[in-house]
């Protein structure tokens, strides 16, 4: 082999090792979660359900799909009470869990663009009367399979309301009978 063979094969050498460089830097990067409401979410009683995070967006700078996502209420949950559920824009690549209380789990491999869909998709409800109104904080976070985006939340604001008062009139008024001049009965 002479030089300029050499100086080729290092000159190969050294591109080849630049390129695997490059490619585990690439892979480090992390799906972000952005563009969140940068307000609470004001949730009035007995409305229906209703989205939480419908500006948000995913990026990610190496990966096209994405396996997963985790959506939690990390403050406050009331088991007897919220409910986080899904409306019909739910991307039917996306397998939904909601087997744990307070908390939904996506899976399936689908892009950026439906994922984001997935995550606009899903709701608050509190089904109680009156709610407990203490705020309650969603944590949104998605992953890439190798690694998860940093965790975006909201909080959720109860506004309880109030009920018009209701009449009850399923009792039957009873009157003691009196025997004439009998006087007045004793109690
Ligand atoms: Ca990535
Ligand atoms: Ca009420």
């Amino acid at each position: 082999m002479n030089a300029i063979q050499k100086i080729l094969v290092i000159m190969i050498f050294s591109l080849l090792c630049s390129l695997v460089v490059i490619e585990i830097y690439i892979d480090r990067a992390a799906p972000v979660l952005s563009n969140i409401e940068n307000v609470a979410l004001y949730y009035t009683e007995n409305t229906a359900a209703t989205e939480i995070m419908g500006t948000l967006t995913i990026g990610d700078l190496d990966t096209r799909t994405l396996h997963g996502a985790s959506i939690q209420i990390i403050n406050n949950f009331q088991y007897a009470e919220d409910t986080l559920a899904y409306n019909a824009s739910m991307p039917t690549s996306i397998t939904v869990n909601t087997q744990v209380s307070g908390a939904i789990i996506l899976s399936g491999v689908a892009s950026l663009s439906e994922y984001q869909t997935a995550l606009r998709a899903i709701t608050y409800h509190n089904s109680k009367n009156p709610p407990n109104i203490s705020t309650r904080t969603v944590s949104f976070s998605v992953s890439d399979g190798t690694n998860n985006s940093l965790p975006v939340t909201r909080d959720i604001i109860i506004i309880p309301s109030n009920d018009a008062p209701v009449l009850d009139n399923t009792h039957v008024l009873k009157l003691d009978a009196v025997r004439e001049d009998a006087g007045v009965p004793s109690q």
